[in-house]
């Protein structure tokens, strides 16, 4: 579809726009959701870098902030009557969706195991996330060790999570857990290239999940090259250049810089 002048004025009634950028694994996070709830979207990528390839908040148009101050994808919106509806931050888009959207379900049924789900996803984003951010940000040995020591640590925690059944979180249902977690599962193989790490042996849960996770045809469409010449390893590899220098000036380098 195509729209007249900035995307935010020109948005019909009843469209969903999702404001993308390929290299986000936060955004790839409501990607999933959006494709696994089968609905339909408009989708914007939003270049967050140069011509250098540096992050460059200057470049953000006004139409993007205006829906997200914080200047961030993902970003989902749309309008209803006279009102323009704006949901941004990963978790709370994918709350949304399965509010917008009830089939198929992306949380079990039960108060409780719905609760539970959203407390895995909760400490996966407040503890997994920074330490995956610190193993790459950090240029010293030592704090590289704290890091990929943290994030074993994380990755053990993960491994005790699953329901007893699997494959996925939450037993045979894939869910809103799984969807959190698989952007950063496939960027493994950044850490693998900069700091030789990998998914410790005593996670086996973890690497059945991954084996039957990696291949839904969501996962694979969400998983989109940013570079024709790349292939999806190679661009990640490629996007992380820059944080595994400490030379990247997005957002994301600065919120995960000191912790
Ligand atoms: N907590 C946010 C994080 C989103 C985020 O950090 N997105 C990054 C891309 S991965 C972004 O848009 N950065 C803008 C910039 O670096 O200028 C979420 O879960 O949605």
């Amino acid at each position: 579809m195509k729209f007249v002048g900035d995307p935010v004025s020109s948005l019909p009634n009843d469209t969903l726009l999702f404001l993308n950028s390929l290299e986000c694994p936060f955004a790839q996070r409501t990607c999933i959701a959006l494709l696994e709830k089968r609905i339909l979207f408009h989708k914007i990528e939003i270049d967050l870098r140069n011509t250098e390839g540096q992050y460059a908040p200057e470049l953000k148009p006004s139409w993007f902030l205006q829906l997200n101050p914080n200047g961030k994808v993902p970003v989902l919106a749309y309008r209803e009557g006279g009102d323009l509806h704006r949901v941004y931050e990963s978790n709370i888009c994918n709350e949304f969706l399965e509010d917008y959207r009830a089939e198929p379900p992306l949380l079990p049924p039960h108060p409780a195991v719905r609760a539970r789900a959203r407390m895995i996803i909760q400490q996966f984003t407040e503890k997994f996330v920074p330490d995956f951010y610190k193993l790459l940000l950090r240029q010293d040995p030592e704090g590289r060790k704290e890091g990929a020591d943290a994030l074993r640590e994380q990755l053990r925690w993960l491994e005790g999570c699953f329901d007893s059944d699997g494959p996925f979180f939450m037993g045979e249902q894939f869910s809103l857990v799984d969807i959190s977690v698989l952007p950063f599962m496939l960027r493994l193989p950044v850490l693998s290239h900069y700091r030789a790490f990998a998914l410790p042996e005593d996670c086996p849960k973890l690497a059945r999940w991954w084996q039957h996770a990696k291949g839904r045809p969501s996962i694979r469409t969400a998983s989109e090259s940013g570079n024709s010449a790349l292939d999806y390893d190679e661009y990640l590899i490629w996007v992380y250049e820059r944080y595994a220098d400490a030379s990247a000036k997005s957002t994301s380098a600065a919120d995960f810089k000191d912790r």
